[in-house]
């Protein structure tokens, strides 16, 4: 039938069909997101959750994700295969409503858990709203069913097109490229989620595999022990000071808790919360449930064993979770999501769901593993000891009126500037370099801090120690916006914190030093797009008149083939540190708003970001060798 020949039959639902599909199309970010990589990334996690969802239902094991050569993607599961038969009400089949009546994706109500990607199972119709081309294959009944649709619209009716022996659903889809800045697949990111959900739902097995040239590449992600595994995981880097992991899990007839802990040698705190696998970043009821109980019963198990003597003050929330991993994975049938990226668990009945499971077994645990629990509250009180030893150094320090931002570092040039958001600060490795950019700045909007040679490297200090540093004390006088628990990101009074080291090792050195210090104390600086790294020039390149400044190798070679047919000689120089940089030139190069490049530090993946700085910043070397030697060539340190 022809395609016009539709036209004369719409009805009502046809009508539906095609708002629903214009709406997506019209504002995209209103369903995933965004239309950058995070967007096109999602396309693929609510193909998967349909997926999971399949196997939480119990009839599938294994879910496959291929990136095919043109950046599409198919993903197959080994479910029942989506149903085929002809929806009572909208007189087309099961498997095409699906695919293009909007959040009609997955279990239309009643049956099992809908989880959802990160923005709440908006399902298949909107990928496939979102794509020039979908395909969809369902092995069902002995036989393999197949159809096509084009930026969401159906375009061949559902066909019989063999028998099949075994059942699932198998999906295709090509990202629209006039809808997405990019239709480039990141390995990494879809491989840090997909392994991500085989933690959450235990004995799944997701391999993924990227058919691209040069990237040819094959992974199966699969843990009978879940989210036990995903802690050990999570602590393949650090210095665990327990063998058993701490594990449980309790269900009801409509919920689920799941809990696996373990302390390590770490002085940071790694939780991670999830309702119905998703990442609830801005936590919720759960983890409030837990964290209540995880005090309540160490405390207990402290007094009672004569540990915390009748005088000593009780273990804080924070004495209890210092060097605690955890994944607190829920699943209910309503999640509520709330918070400003709706990341937060809104139910409050989880609250006493989760800590009464939680308060049973871990006192079970801690009474049946005496060894194991001594040297958790060991911990605890060691904890409790230096939080007070740091409030002392605090409050010594905020007596000098360190931590309260009123008086300024001497070594802080200011900018004249009053508000943070067009105020810049540069924090400068080296004097000579400080003196140039004091002198090269634009003394309204732009601060220099000059830093000496490398920072306390925070990863391996205890808040005290930290507080010591005067590097430390200097950058938190001149953010003015205290740190750790005291952080107030209104108080902040620069919202550009622009590193400018050296292009060399000791240069990345410092950044990251500076980068841990960050991701440790003062999170939100870099969740709030507040970190910058500074591109100083690798090369000047002289050639007559004409000066080109290069900031890498290929930019490099193009300058010098640009300029190899022009007449007089060509003076190039390596700049090994900015130091060689005189004011108007490090002005010129690096700090003018106009021309300078600026690379924004952002976290997308708290989890990955913790597991680079402990490898980078930890104790255990073999790790960190490794680490390098995987991604020596990724240049930009993209956290
Ligand atoms: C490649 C992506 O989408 N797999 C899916 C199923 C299985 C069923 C189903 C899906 C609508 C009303 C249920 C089959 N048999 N992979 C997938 N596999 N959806 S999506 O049902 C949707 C129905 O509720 C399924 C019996 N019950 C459910």
């Amino acid at each position: 039938m022809e395609n016009n020949e539709k036209l004369q039959h719409y009805n009502a639902e046809d009508i539906q069909v095609l708002e629903g599909l214009e709406a997506v199309r019209k504002r995209p970010g209103m369903y995933i997101g965004s239309t950058g990589s995070r967007g096109l990334h999602h396309l693929v996690y609510e193909i998967v959750d349909n997926s999971i969802d399949e196997a939480l239902a119990g009839y599938c094991d294994t879910i496959k994700v291929s990136i095919h050569k043109d950046n599409s993607i198919t993903v197959e599961d080994n479910g029942r295969g989506m149903p085929v038969d002809t929806h009572p009400k909208m007189g087309i089949p099961a498997v095409e409503v699906i695919h293009t009546v909007l959040h009609a994706g997955g279990k239309f109500g009643g049956g099992g858990y809908k989880v959802s990607g990160g923005l709440h199972g908006v399902g298949a119709s909107v990928v496939n709203a979102l794509s020039t081309h979908m395909e969809v294959e369902v092995r069902r009944n002995g036989k393999i069913y197949r159809q096509e649709y084009r930026y969401g619209k159906t375009v061949t009716p559902l066909e019989e097109i063999g028998n099949a022996r075994k059942t699932g659903s198998k999906s295709t889809f090509w990202p629209d490229p006039e809808i997405f800045d990019e239709i480039e697949y990141d390995y990494r990111t879809l491989q840090s989620r997909l392994r991500e959900m085989a933690f959450l739902n235990k004995g799944v097995k997701i391999t993924l595999t990227d058919e691209r040239e040069g990237k040819k590449k094959q992974e199966e992600f699969h843990y009978e022990g879940g989210i036990k595994e995903f802690v050990a995981h999570l602590n393949h880097n650090k210095d665990a000071i327990h063998e058993n992991i701490i594990y449980f899990e309790v269900s009801d007839k409509n919920r689920e808790v799941e809990v696996a802990v373990q302390y390590t040698q770490s002085y940071n705190e790694n939780l991670y919360s999830y309702a119905n696998n998703i990442n609830t970043t801005e936590g919720g009821f759960h983890m409030v449930g837990f964290k209540t109980a995880v005090t309540r019963v160490i405390n207990d198990y402290a007094r009672k064993n004569k540990i915390l003597k009748e005088k000593d003050e009780a273990l804080s929330g924070e004495d209890v979770r210092e060097g605690m991993t955890a994944v607190i994975s829920v699943k209910l049938e309503e999640p509520q999501f709330e918070g400003q990226t709706k990341t937060k668990l809104g139910n409050s009945d989880m609250r006493g769901f989760v800590e009464s499971a939680t308060a049973e077994y871990l006192s079970i645990f801690l009474d049946e593993h005496p060894k194991e629990a001594k040297v958790i509250i060991e911990k605890c009180l060691t904890a409790a000891r230096a939080r007070e030893s740091a409030r002392k150094a605090r409050e010594m320090t905020r007596r000098k009126s360190v931590l309260d931002g009123t008086s300024m570092p001497g070594k802080l040039a200011d900018c004249s500037e009053k508000d943070p958001s067009i105020s810049e600060i540069f924090l400068v490795e080296g004097d000579s370099a400080g003196g140039s950019a004091k002198e090269g700045r634009d003394r309204k909007r732009q601060a220099i801090l000059p830093l000496r040679g490398k920072i306390l490297n925070v990863e391996k200090a205890r808040l005290d120690k930290v507080l010591n540093s005067e590097e430390i004390k200097n950058m938190i006088k001149a953010f003015g916006c205290g740190i750790g628990k005291d952080f107030d990101i209104e108080k902040l009074r620069y919202h550009k914190i622009i590193i400018m080291t050296d292009a060399d090792v000791d240069g990345a050195h410092i950044r990251t030093l500076l980068l841990t210090f960050f991701f440790r104390y003062m999170r939100p600086l870099i969740e709030n797009g507040y970190v910058y790294a500074a591109q100083p020039p690798l090369f000047r390149v002289k050639k007559g008149k004409e000066i080109y400044y290069t900031y890498s190798d290929k930019e490099q070679e193009k300058v010098l083939a640009q300029l190899a047919d022009k007449p007089g000689k060509t003076e190039i120089q390596r700049y090994k540190g900015l130091g060689e940089m005189d004011a108007e030139q490090l002005w010129d190069t690096t700090m003018d708003f106009n021309t300078r490049t600026l690379i924004q530090i952002t976290i997308d993946d708290a989890s990955a970001a913790d597991e680079i700085f402990t490898t980078l910043m930890g104790d255990k070397v073999p790790p960190r060798k490794k680490f390098i030697e995987d991604n020596a060539v990724y240049a930009k340190l993209d956290i």
